[in-house]
């Protein structure tokens, strides 16, 4: 079996690993691998402490991470230019012509003879590290095996953070050839150890071969493939089953002085406040970013984080805002920082961190930096990236919820959040009316751009259900996999509610609400589940009721005062600004550009745009929620 290999020059013991496996697709791959990217060597990982530490010291050695101050800290940096996801050059290789509206393609052949030209010879003199994974926990219905090759320690590293350990997976798989693969270059790299030709920065998804091939970067959106990679296959596989993946967290909420968890999952555009839900104070979470959900044998929807670890934004992350999230980076731990500056003390700093001692020059993601300077396009370089980040691992945080975090069955989920970055829209929070009606708020999130991709311009965009960004599947039949999905869930009873949340209504003076009101959001929502509140049902989805609110506000923030004119202005019905949303939406699944859309949607369209118009017309364009 591992004939082909023993002539090449693997690294130690690695061959004996490779025959633990034996696997002949995985030789086959390796062989392939290293005849076209031409390694000085290969380096072969098990899951050994030993090799994990080995990865940990190999990433300071190459000068890919370097140590701070605190035991356990690292900082990162990608190049300058490679600070985001590159969406323009993310595409998906498809077969004749499978052309498919919003999805990023390139014809299959045309674009691997370009991935194989770059990637041609790329590794020379450096080592190729392969090492495997388990996308969601070990023995689970959930799991998808994955093997990455990269000859980037700090890509290792990550990804050994972030994702369970997978080499024992690999010994028992249940079809051998069931497993994502992944080629990882970051290609020529300057003194700095940053990827230097971004102008053949490529990422190449092939859903047929199940396997991604990735040059040129760094920056973890781009190279770590179990990550963004992997959810595009992952959305390809649950699309043509009946499962879904979701770019969402999951986690578990208890009420003020109440003992029962009830777990929700929420979906949210980059920079939208995924991370900062899943972590509010009192919560447990499993999960921050990706979801796979099944359906039991008990009929109920079930969920798992299918990563381990955190990659969250840093940015305004300080004591008051994000109190977990602060607690956990300010403590020693093993934790890798990207794009941060840090000063001769080698402390880290980041925007808003809210630290007093902030300093007015250090190394950052431009470089050596002072404050007030400019980029090579007279633009501003502030302390740190604005999608600057943190991995850390979820079971180092005290709010993990170390009981279900491994559970093979995943944990059972009776709500979800879909939320964006809407300024003038949306309620805070709103039930939807029915799953049809959930799965609508899902497919008409719409956000201000952010900056976890490259472009520039800010926007209002959509962003079907937080994942348009990675869809590989047309939203169609993404969107009829939901509602069959419902219907499963309706069929045994059990189906979960479904909210909408938005954080960010803002007036002329600023945010309607604090970071922190969020809990009071999800405390709602979590007693909805259990028939604890009643609601007012408007056409856009059913909203709190004002006392209900004001105590939650009283409980929650140690007796703090929640307004009428508070409530009234933050759960104002915008009928006009709805009814401009609605014609975005219409125009966004215009059936003439999108096929295949579930009739039931432009039902939940229809049924919202008449009932809006009825109401406009004698209570007029905003109506107050005292009113409805
Ligand atoms: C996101 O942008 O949704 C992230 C970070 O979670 S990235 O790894 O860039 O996808
Ligand atoms: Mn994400």
């Amino acid at each position: 079996m591992l004939k082909a290999l023993q002539n090449l020059p693997i690294l130690g013991n690695g061959l004996d690993k490779l025959a633990k496996i034996n696997n002949k697709r995985v030789v086959n791959i390796l062989y392939d691998a290293f005849k076209h990217m031409n390694p000085r060597d290969i380096l072969i990982l098990d899951d050994s402490p030993k090799d994990l530490e080995y990865v940990r010291q190999m990433a300071l050695r190459a000068g890919e991470e370097t140590k701070l101050s605190k035991n356990g800290h690292t900082v990162h940096y990608d190049s300058y230019g490679d600070q985001a996801r590159d969406k323009k050059n993310t595409k998906v290789l498809m077969k004749y012509q499978e052309k498919t509206n919003g999805i990023n393609s390139i014809d299959y052949y045309k674009g691997l003879h370009e991935m194989m030209d770059i990637m041609n010879g790329i590794m020379k003199d450096k080592t190729m590290i392969v090492s495997f994974y388990s996308l969601g926990p070990e023995n689970s219905i959930f799991t998808r095996p994955a093997l990455q090759i990269t000859d980037s320690y700090y890509v290792t590293h990550s990804e050994q953070m972030l994702y369970r350990q997978g080499f024992k997976e690999f010994q028992k798989l249940k079809d051998p050839n069931e497993f994502y693969y992944f080629w990882h270059s970051q290609g020529y790299v300057d003194d700095k150890k940053v990827s230097v030709n971004l102008d053949k920065r490529r990422i190449y998804i092939d859903p047929y071969e199940n396997r991604v091939f990735s040059a040129n970067n760094q920056y973890a959106g781009n190279s770590l493939a179990c990550k963004k990679l992997a959810l595009r296959l992952a959305i390809n596989e649950a699309n043509n089953s009946d499962w879904l993946t979701e770019h969402m967290f999951i986690a578990g909420y208890s009420p003020v002085n109440g003992k029962r968890t009830t777990y929700f999952a929420g979906a949210y555009p980059s920079a939208c406040g995924k991370t900062s839900t899943a972590m509010i104070p009192g919560s447990k979470i499993v999960g921050d970013d990706i979801a796979y959900l099944r359906i039991n044998e008990a009929g109920k929807m079930v969920g798992c984080n299918i990563e381990q670890g955190v990659f969250g934004i840093i940015g305004g992350v300080n004591p008051e805002d994000d109190p977990e999230i602060f607690s956990a980076i300010e403590s020693e731990r093993e934790l890798i920082f990207s794009n941060i500056c840090y000063d001769e003390k080698k402390e880290a700093f980041w925007k808003d961190c809210g630290k007093e001692n902030m300093p007015k020059e250090g190394i950052n993601h431009y470089g050596q930096w002072k404050e007030g300077m400019t980029d090579g396009e007279n633009n501003k370089v502030p302390i740190s990236h604005k999608n600057s980040r943190f991995t850390l691992r979820i079971s180092d945080l005290k709010n993990a919820d170390k009981e279900n975090l491994h559970n093979p069955d995943g944990v059972v989920i009776s709500g979800i959040f879909y939320g964006g970055r809407d300024p003038d829209t949306n309620y805070p929070v709103s039930e939807s009316l029915s799953w049809e009606h959930g799965v609508l708020m899902g497919a008409i999130i719409e956000s201000e751009t952010t900056f976890a991709t490259l472009e520039k311009k800010v926007s209002i965009k959509p962003s079907i259900m937080a994942i348009g960004d990675f869809l590989i599947v047309p939203k169609g039949k993404y969107l009829q996999n939901h509602l069959k999905f419902g219907k499963r869930l309706k069929k045994a009873g059990n189906c979960p509610k479904i909210f909408s949340t938005n954080y960010f209504l803002k007036n002329e003076k600023g945010y309607l609400n604090t970071k922190l009101d969020k809990k009071v959001w999800v405390l709602w929502a979590e007693g909805r589940v259990h028939g604890d509140y009643e609601a007012i049902a408007t056409p856009t989805g059913s909203i709190p009721k004002y006392e209900d609110l004001k105590t939650l506000f009283a409980q929650v923030f140690d007796g703090r005062v929640y307004t009428r004119k508070e409530y009234e202005e933050q759960f104002s019905l915008r009928v006009k600004k709805y009814l401009n949303k609605i014609k975005r939406m219409r125009k966004l699944y215009d059936p003439k550009i999108e096929k295949d859309i579930p009739i039931e949607l432009y039902h939940e369209l229809d049924r919202i745009e008449i009932q809006l118009k009825k109401l406009q017309k004698t209570k007029g364009d905003n109506i107050s929620p005292f009113d409805l």
